[in-house]
């Protein structure tokens, strides 16, 4: 990698008061490594908490000292994009939650615009051979903004948080617009394969692309998706681990809790971290195993988050109600059963607390990854810790020695600590050994660079998978100059995009009066040649001058003799009632899938099917297909949703081929999106320009990557035609 890395998170990593200083955190530790092998700048929010100097001499401070590119926020900025629509809305969410989330009025637009702010500002640092990494759900649309004004880029995305399921990101006010945001991503990062297989299915569903396990193809780019599950910052542990201070800290502690075991809890607060329910199990706890009251302390340390949230406060309420009725009820005069401490401790000090602690709460009802799990791990160098950790937790998928719990199952839970409790000393060295080998290996700088490795190894051609040479203004320019020049133009995928549901795929104004001004131009013939009915055609398309070829090269109609006529009047047709028995079949046992009959092809559609399920059927149809015809004279074609037997002495090619060879052009330019324009695409006659548009294998000899492009194109054509000196 030639270029640098710029990072962009929603915050950046640094205190501004009257001096400004480096903050800590999970992904500064996970980018310190990088740094020493990268050249590295940093976009981020500058919070500025109390300082006298302007903001442009906060700027100049921090780009000089650590390279850090500030995005100032307005105080409503911050109300609306940061604690309304990130933390309101898609927080909850994305953590199933759906009965928290808040949407006021003008909060996305907000959202929008510090989206943009943020894409000025990477603009302004990048060059060419740069990587992009973004983070987190608080810049979802940033990655597609970005994709428009750098199409180059290398662009990654990490979400550091889990993705639900399809049936709850459904429930999202933008949940299509925040999925296209980050389709324009190269990579898209998760923690976990179940957060990545839940993205896909949303995408599948709610935008209606095809998608592999690993990838998202889409209009004219391909989105990959990782399973990268961060760590910690190994190298910051053992550091910290072998300071006299640090000792000194250790050994007051154990001192402080000789006579007691501690059972720790450390997270910021957030309704996701569950700690009511936790207390509940508490509470349950000593209520069940009397003899633990004495024995036992929990610690709860809560860092302060989001205050300002109404939520936010509600939980802190409950939280301090319940510590106090229980500490109420079963304190004794030798012990009060839980300390809590709602503010951060020094790293140090958490350190000390992880090591002292002979069991680590981690319990959440939902979290991305939960580091401290990770971190208690880390500290616990006697092996003598026992972890207790949450399902929901994206650790657990790692961490699968830990004693698992359902955090909502309180009575599981209680049970779960007595036994922590009360484990034997080699059971608890036998789980704890293999998961801190495993913290220390995969670490934070492990996960950074495997993920910055994985985006930078993304082959940037793939974008345009196989792609020849993309269609360009000085190619358009050169075809506008031949005195004699046919159009076949394809009509779905390629004049016009895809809806679900076929028939309602009309032109619009805009592209009928296109086609008119096309069929206006001296000597240029405009042919549609679509596998679309002649009665759609007819309805749609018939008065705009163009001749129209229907049903893949079976039928045309002149606009001057305004009647169809058959290509080829003799064709093998006995084929169809057996297939279309079969399609019939599958159409029954594929909710939202139907069969359409044609004069000389069936069609399988599957675009309303539950996608995955539609991809899944479509690839048995295939299967039992390829025997069913081997005999037959037809071609399989299948794509864009669809499965289609047709004859196989029709096609595009073989129409093309028959109009050129009546009325010669000097050019001949034919544009197409699926599997049967490659007929056209093969023939071999110099004449003939080729444009595929889209993705996917093919034999044309340019690419176009959208219907969008194909319009525009087609707009300059005109002009160029009109005006060929402009
Ligand atoms: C998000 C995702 C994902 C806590 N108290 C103190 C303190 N901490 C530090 C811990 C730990 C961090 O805070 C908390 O990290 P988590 O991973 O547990 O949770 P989130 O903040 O919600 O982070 C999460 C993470 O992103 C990374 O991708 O794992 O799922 O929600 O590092 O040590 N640090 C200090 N004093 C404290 O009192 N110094």
């Amino acid at each position: 990698m030639n270029g640098k890395i710029i990072c962009i998170s929603n915050r950046l990593p640094i205190k501004i008061e009257d001096e400004i200083s480096p903050t800590s955190g999970g992904l500064v530790s996970a980018l310190r490594g990088v740094k020493g092998s990268y050249d590295m700048a940093w976009i981020g929010w500058a919070e500025i908490t109390s300082s006298e100097m302007s903001r442009d001499e906060i700027a100049a401070l921090i780009q000089e000292n650590f390279n850090y590119h500030p995005v100032f926020l307005s105080p409503r900025e911050v109300e609306e994009y940061y604690f309304g629509f990130s933390n309101s809305t898609i927080w909850p969410l994305l953590h199933y939650m759906s009965n928290l989330m808040q949407n006021e009025p003008g909060w996305y637009t907000t959202y929008k615009q510090v989206n943009e702010t943020f894409a000025d500002a990477v603009t302004a640092v990048y060059e060419p051979g740069d990587l992009i990494w973004i983070h987190d759900y608080h810049l979802m649309l940033l990655p597609s903004m970005l994709r428009h004004r750098l199409p180059g880029a290398k662009i990654g995305f990490f979400l550091h948080t889990p993705f639900p399921s399809f049936e709850i990101w459904r429930t999202h006010p933008y949940r299509q617009e925040l999925l296209s945001g980050l389709l324009g991503a190269d990579l898209v990062g998760f923690h976990t394969f179940g957060y990545s297989r839940h993205f896909r299915s949303s995408v599948m569903r709610l935008l209606g692309y095809e998608a592999e396990i690993n990838k998202i193809i889409h209009d004219h780019h391909i989105t990959h998706i990782g399973v990268f599950p961060i760590g910690i910052d190994s190298e910051a542990f053992e550091e910290t681990l072998s300071t006299r201070s640090y000792n000194r800290q250790y050994q007051r502690l154990k001192k402080e809790f000789r006579k007691t075991k501690v059972v720790l809890n450390v997270e910021r607060l957030d309704y996701t971290k569950g700690i009511p329910r936790k207390l509940q199990a508490i509470e349950l706890f000593l209520e069940k195993y009397p003899e633990q009251r004495n024995k036992v302390v929990f610690i709860i340390q809560v860092v302060p988050s989001r205050e300002t949230i109404e939520s936010y406060q509600d939980i802190r309420e409950q939280i301090e109600l319940a510590i106090s009725r229980i500490n109420g009820k079963y304190a004794t005069t030798s012990n009060t059963p839980i300390h809590y401490i709602y503010h951060a401790i020094p790293f140090e000090e958490l350190c000390a607390l992880y090591e002292i602690s002979d069991v680590a709460f981690v319990a959440p009802l939902r979290d991305g990854m939960n580091l401290v799990a990770k971190e208690y791990l880390a500290c616990q160098r006697n092996n003598n810790g026992v972890l207790v950790l949450s399902e929901f937790a994206g650790a657990s998928q790692e961490l699968f020695n830990a004693l698992l719990i359902n955090p909502f199952n309180t009575e599981q839970v209680a049970d779960t600590l007595q036994f922590a409790l009360t484990m034997d000393q080699e059971d608890i060295r036998e789980r704890m050994y293999p998961m801190i080998k495993k913290v220390y290996k995969y670490d934070a700088r492990q996960w950074a660079d495997d993920f910055i490795r994985s985006l930078t190894v993304i082959d940037g051609d793939e974008r345009l998978a196989d792609a020849p040479v993309l269609f360009s203004d000085d190619d358009l320019r050169q075809l506008a100059q031949h005195e004699s020049i046919a159009l076949f133009l394809d009509y779905d995928g390629t004049l016009r995009e895809f809806v679900n549901q076929p028939e309602k795929a009309v032109p619009g104004k805009k592209l009928l009066k296109l086609i008119r001004e096309l069929t206006d131009l001296p000597g240029v013939d405009v042919y549609i040649i679509s596998g679309r009915k002649k009665e759609f055609m007819d309805k749609h398309l018939s008065r705009i001058g163009a001749t129209l070829i229907s049903e893949h090269g079976l039928f045309y109609r002149s606009p001057v003799l305004k009647k169809w006529q058959s290509i080829k009047t003799l064709v093998d047709l006995s084929w169809k009632e057996q297939i279309t028995e079969v399609f019939n079949q599958y159409a029954l046992s594929t909710p939202g899938a139907f069969v359409e009959t044609k004069a000389a092809s069936v069609v399988w559609h599957y675009r309303s099917a539950d996608p995955e399920f539609g991809q899944w059927k479509a690839s048995q149809l295939l299967g039992e297909l390829y025997e069913v015809v081997s005999n037959l004279p037809v071609q399989i074609s299948q794509g864009q949703k669809i499965v289609e037997i047709s004859s196989s002495e029709i096609n595009k090619g073989a129409a093309l081929a028959h109009f050129i060879s009546t009325c010669r052009y000097s050019r001949v330019l034919c544009i197409g999106d699926d599997v049967t324009d490659e007929s056209m695409f093969v023939l071999e006659d110099p004449s003939i320009i080729s444009i595929k548009v889209g993705m996917g294998k093919t034999r044309a000899a340019f690419r176009l990557p959208s219907p969008q492009h194909v319009r525009d194109m087609l707009e300059r054509f005109i002009e160029w035609k009109r005006s060929p000196a402009s």
